[in-house]
């Protein structure tokens, strides 16, 4: 390691302060808990006094994890400490919580577009997960590995990756995750954790849903839909419908998916999805709603089989332009 290596310089600016703040993005996910407890764990084994702070509560999954009681939910905080450490957020404001300005912030990301907003920045573009980084960033600590910072450090990597599917997998990340089963993590339960969350409701009604589904424009666009009568009937939640809509799109022929949930009668909220040039959020705009090109939602009023046939036009025209300025659509 050389004077010039950003864990080295972190980890000295670290070490000489003694009580920390450590956030993420709202909305956390594996990697964000995982890095922020990994790190908290190191820096508590250097007898500092840390806390761990979100706007958003940790998801489902991670509740059974070393450390997750601990971390507060809140939108300010009054005190920065002597450092506020920044999990994977591309500016300050993607933390949603206020107060954390006027601290020495340290900034720790393994995204594109990150805007160097610390006092020290360190963005890796090639790591895996940002808990790798702390691994490393606890190494350079001289912290040894605990079993708790191992398995945060491991399930950060596994999620992250995709359950090693993405392209960002180095030698080096197989490194860390032989290091952390030697620190006692066993993968098949940190996966079973992480992966066998879903409530009973929540598969029926992905069931449900899915064997319901039309299909038009010869197979190109699924049209799914959820009202109270079937949520009922499932047992289920629209929390429950979170992901749904991607099922279709691992069917190859599928090109888009338009989703219709139940808010009132005759009221509804509109997701789309699409694959590749097909533009959804043009869709979505013709209803008031917008998003992104492949993901994108609106709502709309009116009877269901009207709807899915005005949104399964309104996809079609921007699956084939030419249907553009021939097709009365809205
Ligand atoms: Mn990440």
């Amino acid at each position: 390691m050389t004077d010039t290596d950003p864990r080295a310089r972190i980890a000295a600016e670290l070490r000489a302060r003694r009580r920390f703040v450590i956030t993420s993005h709202v909305r956390p996910d594996a990697d964000a808990i995982g890095s922020e407890l990994a790190m908290a764990f190191a820096l508590e084994a250097l007898g500092r006094t840390v806390r761990v702070v979100n706007l958003d509560p940790p998801p489902p999954s991670m509740r059974d994890f070393p450390g997750v009681d601990r971390i507060e939910v809140t939108d300010r905080i009054e005190d920065p400490g002597e450092a506020v450490i920044v999990m994977e957020c591309g500016n300050l404001a993607r933390t949603g919580v206020a107060g954390l300005d006027p601290g020495f912030v340290v900034n720790i990301d393994h995204h594109p577009g990150n805007t160097n907003f610390g006092a020290l920045n360190w963005i890796d573009l090639g790591a895996a997960a940002c808990g790798q980084m702390v691994f490393d960033l606890v190494d350079a600590l001289g912290v040894p590995l605990s079993y708790e910072i191992a398995v945060h450090v491991y399930a950060a990597i596994l999620t992250d990756t995709g359950s090693f599917h993405y392209s960002a997998i180095s030698t080096h990340t197989f490194d860390v995750c032989r290091r952390c089963m030697d620190a006692g993590v066993d993968p098949p339960a940190v996966a079973r954790r992480l992966y066998d969350s879903n409530t009973l409701g929540r598969v029926k009604l992905f069931g449900a849903v899915l064997n319901a589904m039309e299909l038009a424009a010869d197979g190109r666009i699924a049209i799914l839909s959820v009202d109270k009568a079937l949520l009922a009937a499932c047992g289920a939640s629209l929390d429950d419908t979170d992901g749904l809509i991607n099922q279709p799109l691992t069917v190859q022929t599928i090109q888009a998916v338009v989703f219709f949930k139940e808010h009132a009668p005759g009221d509804w909220r509109v997701s789309l999805r699409s694959k590749g040039a097909i533009d959804v959020s043009a869709v979505a705009g013709r209803f008031g709603g917008g998003g992104h090109r492949n993901a994108s939602g609106c709502s709309a009023e009116g009877r269901l089989a009207d709807l899915q046939a005005r949104f399964a036009a309104s996809i079609l025209e921007q699956m084939d332009p030419a249907r553009r300025d021939t097709a009365p659509v809205g």
